[in-house]
C-alpha cells in the first residue's frame, strides 16, 4: 500500500481529504498538531456542526471501512526531526500539505495572530520542504495555495491563468525577449501573503534541488460534506461561521436561518471564486495522481469552478428564505468594492472534473442537512471582529 502524509489531516479540507484517498486504498497518514481547535477555544467559539476528537474519528472510520488511518501529532514549525523520521520511516510517494493557520481575518486580528500566521506557515512549508530533501526521497509535495494569490480583479479584464504568465522583456540591445514568470503576488491579507511566499520557496526547492511540487490556487469552498464524510454522522466536516474562519456563504446561511441581517462587507459586489467540497477533494486525489517530472517546473492549478458576487449568493439565500433580511456593514476589509473575476481552470476541466454548480438545489441540501445542529450556534460570534486597518 502506497503511504501519504496528509499534514493538517484534521482540519477542514484535511479531513476529507485523508478519508478519500483512504478509501481508495492509499495507507494516509494524518500529521496534525490539532492547532484548529486550540484556535476555536482560544476565540471562544466552534464548528456548528459537533467534531469528535480525532481518535474517535479514526476509529468510526476504521469500525466502517476496515481501513486504518494513522495519526502523528506534530507541530511541523518546531517538530522537524520528528518529520523527517517519519519520512524516513514510512517513505510517502506523496505529501499533501494542508498545514496552515487558513483565515485571513486571523491573520489580521493583532500582532500575536498575523505573527502566529506567517511563523506557522512560512515554517511548515519550509521545513517540509527540507526534510524531503535531506530524506533524499523522491517524494511529490502537493500544497493547498489560495486563489487570492492573484489579488481580485488587480488587472481588470484578464483572464487568470494557471499560475504562469508571458511577458516580454528588454535585452541589452533593446530586442524584445519572451519570458514565462510567476503570475505577481497581490495578497490582500497577511495570511495571504504567506500564500504568496510560500510560491517563491516552492519555485526555488523546484529548480535547485529537482523536487516534483505542485501548487493548488483554490477558490472558496462551499458546502461542508463529501461522499466520506456522509457515512456516518460522528465522520461530519467542520461548518464554521464565526467572523474570523466563517468564509462568506457559510456565514451568510447560518445568519439567514437564525433570522440574522447577512453581513454583507459592502455593497456585495466583490466577485470570489468557488469550489464544492466534493469537488476539491476530487481535484487533491487528480493532483496526487498527475504527478510533474523530476525537475519540471512547479506545477499549478486553478483549483475552482466558478465565480460569483457576493450578491449573487444572497440573490439565491432569498429564494431559500425570502424573510432574509441584509445589513450592509462597512467593510472590515481592506478590498476593492467590486471586481471582476475570471479564472482558467482548464487543467482539471481536462483531467476530467465534472463541476458541482452553486445553485438553489445545492444551496438547500446545505440549509437542510444543519437543521440538526442549530444549537451549537454562538451568535456572539456574528459580527465582524478583526479589522484591516489596524490591530486590536
Ligand atoms: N464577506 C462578507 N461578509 C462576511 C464574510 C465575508 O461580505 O460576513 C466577504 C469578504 O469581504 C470577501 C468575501 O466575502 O469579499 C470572501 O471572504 P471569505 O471570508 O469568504 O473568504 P476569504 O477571506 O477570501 O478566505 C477563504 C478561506 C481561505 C481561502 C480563500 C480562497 O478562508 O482559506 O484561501 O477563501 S480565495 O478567496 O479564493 O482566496
Amino acid at each position: 500500500m502506497k503511504n501519504i502524509f496528509v499534514l493538517g489531516g484534521d482540519g477542514f479540507c484535511g479531513w476529507p481529504t485523508s478519508l478519500k484517498l483512504s478509501k481508495d486504498g492509499y495507507q494516509v497518514h494524518i500529521i496534525d498538531n490539532l492547532s484548529r481547535r486550540k484556535i476555536d477555544i482560544e476565540l471562544d467559539t466552534n464548528s456548528l456542526t459537533k467534531i469528535e476528537s480525532i481518535n474517535r474519528r479514526l476509529k468510526i472510520w476504521n469500525d466502517l471501512t476496515n481501513n486504518k488511518i494513522l495519526f502523528h501529532n506534530i507541530d511541523l514549525s518546531n517538530e522537524y526531526d520528528k518529520l523527517l523520521n517519519l519520512i524516513n520511516e514510512y517513505s510517502p510517494q506523496v505529501i499533501i500539505h494542508l498545514a496552515e493557520q487558513r483565515a485571513a481575518p486571523y491573520s489580521m486580528k493583532n500582532s500575536k495572530t498575523a505573527r502566529y500566521t506567517v511563523n506557522n506557515n512560512l515554517n511548515n512549508t519550509h521545513n517540509v520542504l527540507c526534510a524531503i530533501v535531506e530524506s533524499k526521497k523522491d517524494i511529490h509535495l502537493i500544497h493547498l495555495g489560495t486563489m487570492g494569490v492573484y489579488g481580485y480583479g488587480t488587472i481588470p479584464d484578464t483572464v487568470l491563468p494557471e499560475g504562469y504568465i508571458n511577458v516580454k522583456m528588454k535585452n541589452g540591445r533593446g530586442q524584445e525577449m519572451n519570458s514565462e514568470i510567476l503570475h505577481p503576488s497581490y495578497p490582500g491579507s497577511i495570511y495571504h501573503m504567506t500564500k504568496t511566499q510560500d510560491a517563491l520557496f516552492f519555485k526555488f526547492f523546484a529548480k535547485n534541488y529537482k523536487l516534483r511540487i505542485t501548487d493548488l490556487h483554490q477558490g472558496i469552498i462551499w458546502g461542508f460534506e463529501t461522499e466520506e464524510t456522509k457515512m456516518h454522522t460522528e465522520l461530519v466536516n467542520r461548518f464554521d461561521y464565526d467572523s474570523d474562519y466563517g468564509t462568506c456563504l457559510n456565514r451568510f446561511i447560518v445568519q439567514s436561518k437564525n433570522n440574522i441581517p447577512l453581513t454583507v462587507y459592502g455593497t456585495g459586489e466583490q466577485t470570489r471564486a468557488f469550489i464544492n467540497i466534493q469537488n476539491s477533494v476530487e481535484c487533491i486525489k487528480m493532483a496526487v495522481e498527475n504527478p510533474p517530472n523530476k525537475g519540471d517546473k512547479v506545477k499549478i492549478f486553478n483549483q475552482m469552478t466558478e465565480t460569483l458576487t457576493l450578491n449573487k449568493l444572497v440573490d439565491l439565500i432569498k429564494k431559500i428564505n425570502p424573510n432574509t433580511q441584509i445589513n450592509n456593514l462597512e467593510n472590515p476589509r481592506n478590498e476593492l468594492v467590486k471586481n471582476d473575476l475570471k479564472v482558467c481552470n482548464q487543467k482539471f476541466l481536462d483531467l476530467g472534473l465534472k463541476p458541482i454548480m452553486f445553485s438553489e438545489e445545492e444551496l438547500n441540501k446545505i440549509f437542510r442537512s444543519l437543521d440538526k445542529f442549530h444549537c451549537n450556534l454562538k451568535i456572539k460570534n456574528i459580527l465582524p471582529s478583526s479589522f484591516w486597518k489596524s490591530f486590536r
